[in-house]
């Protein structure tokens, strides 16, 4: 690691990270093979707009030729259980929502802090290039949060930090600066062991073999992504209507979790209450405007179908 990426990872921790990890852009991504293999056995088929840009999650170099370092940030969102923020009766009436989607939506926190990080790098490197990525920008961030030694894809496809756990969102920066100096990251080894907890848990037996996650089973597919989707009603919602929890919430590593910094993900909306959903207005800002307000009612009735 240079001086310039220490100075960056002060930086960001700074800003409200709560790991970051530098790599060079053209080791080999980890699990390559894999990600390849998800679009060729149509796992991702529901998801037609990730084939668009198939090459560039493949290789990074492809999003930005000049790349000399991928640098990822992680950052915690764990702020307890449902029962912490509302009461049983309305649990029990409700479709849950998952955590992620609780607060203000995530891509607007980490595009922020990104490009204050960009800002930073950019005074210290002038005329670089330096573009943020988060979530829908084509870059397979678990593999690269692998490669800068940050944690390990657990078999419920989960990247799993030693020290955070899963509830964490991914980002990071890629740029033709170089800010490994030629260090490689040690990788972090598998450490799922005997344990398949998720395997087991997965209500629509989505994760078909460890580490192996079919997202034309995943509910999260169903109730965020393609909401409307008749092919969605193949699945009961087991309880979820906005994402799902349960490979996160069954994870032994999540003993390590720890609670969030970002004020922004205070809950707003914990759960959809089919008698009483929250407004276009109310769901603006945060994930629930993915699936969005007009949906909540059907997917909090598929989640609960004896309740209405
Ligand atoms: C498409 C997508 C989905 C799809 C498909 C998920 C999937 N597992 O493929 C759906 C809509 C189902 C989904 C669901 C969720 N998602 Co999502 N999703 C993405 C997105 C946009 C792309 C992921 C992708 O490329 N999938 C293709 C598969 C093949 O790649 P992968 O998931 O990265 O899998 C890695 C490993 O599992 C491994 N691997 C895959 N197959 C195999 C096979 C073998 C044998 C081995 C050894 C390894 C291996 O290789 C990959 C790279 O290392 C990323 C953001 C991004 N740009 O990367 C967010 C992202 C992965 N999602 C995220 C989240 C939070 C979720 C949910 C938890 C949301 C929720 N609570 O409702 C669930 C979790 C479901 C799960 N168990 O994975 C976070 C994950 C953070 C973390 N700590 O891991 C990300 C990184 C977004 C972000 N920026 O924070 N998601
Ligand atoms: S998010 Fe839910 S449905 Fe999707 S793999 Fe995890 S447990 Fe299964
Ligand atoms: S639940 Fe168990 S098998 Fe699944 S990711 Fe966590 S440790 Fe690994």
């Amino acid at each position: 690691m240079t001086p310039l990426m220490q100075g960056l990872a002060v930086e960001a921790r700074a800003l409200g990270f709560d790991d970051v990890g530098v790599c060079p852009a053209d080791v080999p991504m980890p699990d390559r093979d894999h990600v390849s293999a998800a679009f060729d056995d149509g796992r991702l088929e529901p998801l037609a707009w990730m084939a668009a840009t198939r090459d560039q999650r493949l290789d990074v170099r492809v999003r930005m030729p000049a790349a000399q370092s991928v640098v990822v940030v992680v950052q915690s969102y764990w702020q307890g259980d449902h029962g912490a923020h509302v009461n049983a009766d309305a649990l029990a009436r409700s479709g849950k929502i998952a955590r992620y989607a609780w607060g203000q939506d995530y891509h607007h926190v980490l595009r922020r802090k990104l490009r204050r990080l960009r800002k930073w790098l950019l005074e210290r490197a002038p005329g670089a290039k330096v573009a943020p990525f988060n979530d829908v920008d084509a870059v397979t961030e678990r593999a690269w949060a692998m490669a800068c030694g940050l944690g390990f894809a657990g078999k419920s496809g989960m990247f799993i930090s030693r020290t955070l756990g899963t509830w964490t969102f991914l980002g990071g920066l890629l740029t033709d600066v170089d800010l490994h100096g030629g260090v490689v990251p040690e990788r972090v080894t598998d450490a799922c062991g005997t344990c398949t907890a998720c395997l087991d848990a997965c209500p629509t037996r989505a994760i078909i073999a460890p580490h192996i996650v079919d997202a034309r089973r995943c509910l999260v597919t169903w109730n965020v992504e393609e909401p409307t989707d008749p092919r969605g009603d193949a699945f009961a919602g087991h309880g979820w209507a906005v994402g799902c929890d349960v490979c996160q919430e069954v994870c032994p590593w999540n003993k390590f979790a720890q609670p969030t910094r970002e004020p922004r993900y205070a809950p707003r909306h914990v759960v959809v209450d089919p008698d009483a959903p929250p407004s276009a207005a109310d769901v603006k800002g945060t994930p629930l405007a993915r699936p969005g307000a007009d949906n909540l009612v059907s997917l909090a009735r598929r989640a609960r179908p004896r309740s209405v």
